[in-house]
């Protein structure tokens, strides 16, 4: 039996200032707000959210307006709610960061995956080992998303070399915390907690059958989440987990579990510095201040490599990104101006049209 005065300090700890909403989201509330309640997207259910409030949670309806990609909002976001019985988003709350992946197609677009999350943790598992490069993108459009990335390496128990692929995960990463940690052992848990503080968010990201829910399960202290084996042979069923889920930890904080991502795909160009710091930290000592690192004289980034401080594979994986956002940037722009000329084209006919019903 908890005493009245441990009932009387858990009830004034806020449910979703436990869960984020800090002086960042206030100050987005107005007058005009007054009458609707905020709440956090937990989970996505097609035309409606999950929606967790100060007080209960409510499949809140998302109306049309806001259901096209880029305003529609997602797991994770903030939002206001009203209209009583059959609640609707009325707004969505700017967010502070996401994490976002380009979705493939004719032409480059941003999917955000996740809204307002301070971690993403990214998961591997030692029986598959971590793919240096495959990391080294998966950082960078983490970073494009304002979030901080941590590497949680999994199956520790089936690792061949633990140590060497923490030191190999860590190469990849300069100043990006990496962990060891099971759900099954419990092993680096409590330095998963950590990272998990009240007010933070966490989303894991990695492939499928890396173990991130059997994580979620071991955060929680119960079996939440389906976990299992995937299946090669069976293509459509390779992912255990389906939709995305937030789900809030015993001492604050939250974390949203989703389904397998081999890798994430870059959108744009914003996150390479940070994923490459040491680079940009060596490029700073370059002779000439745009160098390319591919031959310049005076380039301290090639005398790193050639001193062995840089490893040549990690450069070579700058400069294949760094040609990859350029070609992508390409593409956008040729979009973009596709739909600008439509665009004049549907104006200059509607123009006609209106001349000819002036003439008449
Ligand atoms: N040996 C070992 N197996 C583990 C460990 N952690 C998870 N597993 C197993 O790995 C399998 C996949 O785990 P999940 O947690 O379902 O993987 P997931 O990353 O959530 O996969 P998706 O939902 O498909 O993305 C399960 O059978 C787990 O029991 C571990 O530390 N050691
Ligand atoms: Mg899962
Ligand atoms: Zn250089």
């Amino acid at each position: 039996m908890p005493s009245a005065r441990g009932r009387l300090i858990r009830a004034r700890v806020s449910v979703l200032e436990n869960l984020g909403l800090d002086a960042f989201f206030a100050a987005q509330l107005g007058p005009d707000d007054a009458g609707l309640r905020v709440g956090r997207a937990v989970a996505d259910r097609g035309p409606r959210l999950l929606v967790r409030f100060e007080v209960g949670e409510a499949l809140v309806t998302i109306p049309s307006r806001l259901r096209g990609a880029g305003a529609a909002p997602v797991v994770g976001d903030f939002v206001l709610a009203g209209g009583g019985d059959e609640p609707k988003v009325v707004r969505v709350l700017a967010r502070r960061s996401a994490l976002a992946r380009n979705v493939a197609g004719r032409t480059t677009a941003e999917q955000v995956l996740a809204a307002n999350v301070d971690v993403v943790l990214v998961v591997n598992g030692l029986d598959a080992g971590v793919n240096p490069r495959r990391l080294e993108r998966t950082l960078a459009a983490i970073h494009a998303g304002g979030a901080s990335p941590a590497i949680v390496l999994t199956k520790p128990d089936l690792a061949e070399d633990a140590a060497g692929a923490l030191g190999e995960a860590a190469a990849s990463a300069p100043g990006v915390p990496v962990l060891l940690a099971s759900g099954r052992t419990g092993e680096g848990l409590d330095a998963l907690r950590a990272l998990l503080a009240p007010g933070r968010t966490g989303v894991f990201t990695g492939p499928s059958g890396a173990g991130k829910s059997t994580l979620v399960n071991a955060l929680l202290g119960e079996a939440v989440q389906a976990t299992g084996e995937v299946r090669e042979a069976d293509r459509r069923g390779r992912h255990v987990t389906a939709g995305r889920r937030l789900f809030s930890l015993a001492g604050g904080g939250a974390v949203i579990d989703g389904p397998g991502i081999r890798e994430l795909r870059l959108w744009d160009g914003a996150g390479v510095a940070e994923a490459f710091q040491d680079v940009a930290e060596l490029a700073a000592s370059c002779r000439f201040s745009d160098c390319a690192h591919e031959g310049e004289p005076g380039c301290a980034v090639l005398e790193a490599v050639e001193a062995g401080r840089l490893d040549p594979d990690r450069l070579e994986s700058l400069h294949k990104l760094t040609r990859e956002i350029r070609a992508q940037e390409r593409k956008q722009g040729g979009a973009a101006a596709r739909a600008e000329k439509q665009r004049w084209r549907s104006i200059h006919k509607e123009l006609r049209r209106f001349q000819k019903d002036r003439g008449r």
